[in-house]
């Protein structure tokens, strides 16, 4: 059966998106996103994401595959696309604030008039054993703690948005070698469920510079789990202020981490490219 699909991007971070509402299991195997995601032989895209029905009071869940097949908990760009598909979707009967479930807790994005979107992240979780990281113990947090990865040194600090970061700060975030470094950050055996690696150069202390190594997608422009969590660690490590800007490849987004409530805003663009049709 041919399957209609829509293109988007969230600061050159794209997916493949799929109105998945008649069905709790996605129409598309993960095996199927790996030949969907390919640049060459296919549509082109970091990852596949499904708006399925909700559950547990939510209006809608959302799973995505990563464009190596293996599925993350979250995805901050690509929840920021899923809100503009579902309102796109409902048409006169969107809604300006969804509660979307994903396997990393409920999260709500509000379609702002200005086009933006701004997603309440939810709190971020630091305990090693929740990232999961054995670079400390079970109940204790990797923050500023040394690792050994492509012959040198790193600090680095491992937060959780539902999945798992290591963050580290350099001078020159322009200098890393992303394609040599970030497979062996993604496969040390530190992480035992692999890791998202971001590389942070701090310009100003509410303004920095990222490069992003993404598990199971490899370097992508633009990641929103990443961002907000660069922006915890930067925090946690007294570089950053709790209202930061992340510049990636592909544009900026607005961090903020909410003092009181701890929870994590992410403020960025959401946009359709185009639409099609999979054919058998
Ligand atoms: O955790 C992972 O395996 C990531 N590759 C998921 C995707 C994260 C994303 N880039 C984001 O914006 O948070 C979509």
């Amino acid at each position: 059966m041919p399957i209609e699909f829509a293109k988007y991007h969230g600061l050159g971070n794209d997916f493949i998106l799929i109105d998945n509402r008649h069905s709790s299991e996605p129409v598309i195997t993960p095996e199927q996103a790996v030949d969907l995601c390919d640049r060459h032989f296919g549509i082109g895209a970091d990852g596949v994401i499904f708006a399925l029905p909700g559950q547990n009071d939510t209006d809608y869940t959302m799973r995505i595959f990563n464009s190596d097949g293996s599925e993350p908990e979250m995805c901050g760009n690509g929840i920021r696309c899923l809100a503009k598909f579902i309102a796109d979707l409902e048409g006169s009967q969107a809604k300006t604030q969804y509660r979307l479930h994903t396997l990393a807790g409920v999260i709500s994005p509000e379609l702002r008039s200005d086009g933006q979107v701004k997603v309440d992240m939810g709190v971020p979780r630091l305990l090693a054993a929740e990232i999961p990281t054995t670079l400390a113990a079970a109940d204790a947090k990797a923050i500023d703690v040394p690792i050994e990865v492509a012959d040198k040194s790193w600090s680095v600090t491992c937060v959780s948005m539902g999945n798992p970061h290591c963050i580290t700060f350099v001078e020159d975030v322009a200098a890393i070698a992303l394609e040599t470094v970030g497979p062996q950050f993604e496969h040390n055996k530190a992480f035992p469920q692999r890791t998202n690696t971001e590389f942070i150069e701090v310009v100003r202390s509410d303004y920095v510079k990222m490069r992003v190594w993404e598990r199971g997608a490899g370097v992508t422009l633009a990641c929103g789990t990443g961002a907000c969590a660069a922006v915890v660690a930067g925090v946690l490590v007294g570089k950053c202020d709790r209202a930061t800007a992340v510049e990636l490849p592909g544009g900026v987004l607005e961090i903020e981490w909410a003092e009181v409530s701890g929870r994590i805003y992410m403020t960025g663009p959401a946009q359709r490219v185009f639409t099609g049709c999979i054919s058998d």
